[in-house]
């Protein structure tokens, strides 16, 4: 997090530092203060003041009170801006068309699928540098969360919504990816790698996984997504282009006849074991 690699990385490194900057104004100075009236007023010091009665200090007050109270309004205006500016929602601004990524947290693997591409990644997430790169994001079952500490904020991933983030890697290399909300026996395992690599090679790796022996159907999702430990990295050269929705969907209620609801897209379920499998598919 202290050595970022993208815009949003290094905006919120930036605003981390300024914060603690501003709060080790308040704490060095009360720790300094401290030892140093220890000392002064030790019971051996006969030099010192000594004011038994004493009880009010006009400046005293203006400075204990004036100092946190202006810091406190700067922290506030910098934190009110900074949520907005970095919201995980708000698309970035570039003149580069962003690359869209579908991401599936699955127990305990991760899935992207790049829809404008048609191919998906399990455990791996390839990127092109200085390209904004628009997130979407659903869960499975457990709620998990998506961060790559090297590129910024994480966001959650969560079964039936779909959440949103937008990153961009300004710097060719790995960097890595994890989930950061423990889910369950296999989160320890739950890491990918994140390789940004400029345009030209982003393009050769989409048509290296287009050559791709694998394809990922509904069925093949449904067999993906059982829950297992250290799921080694895998390309698809295609995916059914449905699948995301259909992850998101397959929690929802299924409206009454004549009434529209969500998507009428068939549901993933039923699996074997669901315990909704005998819900009326449209
Ligand atoms: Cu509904």
């Amino acid at each position: 997090m202290f050595d970022p690699k993208g815009d949003i990385g290094m905006q919120e490194r930036h605003l981390i530092l300024l914060s603690l900057g501003l709060m080790l104004m308040v704490v060095i100075p009360v720790i300094a203060l401290t030892l140093f009236f220890f000392w002064r007023y030790r019971a051996t010091n006969t030099k010192a003041t000594y004011a038994p009665t004493w009880a009010h200090s006009t400046p005293i007050e203006i400075v204990v009170w004036t100092i946190p109270c202006v810091i406190v309004a700067f922290l506030g205006v910098l934190i009110w801006r900074t949520t907005h500016s970095l919201d995980p929602y708000r698309p970035l601004d570039s003149h580069v068309a962003p690359v869209r990524v579908q991401v599936v947290a699955l127990n305990w693997k991760w899935l992207f699928i790049y829809p404008d591409y048609g191919i998906a990644a399990v455990n791996q997430l390839v990127i092109p540098t200085g390209t904004p790169i628009d997130f979407e994001l659903t869960a499975d079952s457990i709620m998990n969360s998506f961060f790559i500490p090297r590129l910024g904020s994480q966001v959650y991933a969560m079964a039936g919504m779909q959440t949103q983030l937008h990153l961009i890697a300004d710097v060719p290399g790995v960097y890595a990816g994890q989930s950061s909300a423990y889910s369950g026996s296999g989160f320890s395992d739950m890491h990918f790698q994140t390789k940004a690599m400029s345009n030209i090679e982003f393009r050769q790796w989409v048509q290296q996984a287009k050559a791709s022996p694998l394809k990922l159907s509904r069925d093949g999702y449904r067999a993906l997504a059982q829950p297992s430990n250290g799921y080694a990295p895998t390309v698809y050269a295609a995916v059914d282009p449905s699948l995301f929705q259909a992850v998101l969907n397959q929690y929802m209620t299924m409206p009454k006849a004549g009434e529209f609801c969500g998507s009428v897209l068939p549901s993933l379920r039923p699996l074997p074991s669901a315990p909704r499998a005998n819900l009326p598919h449209l």
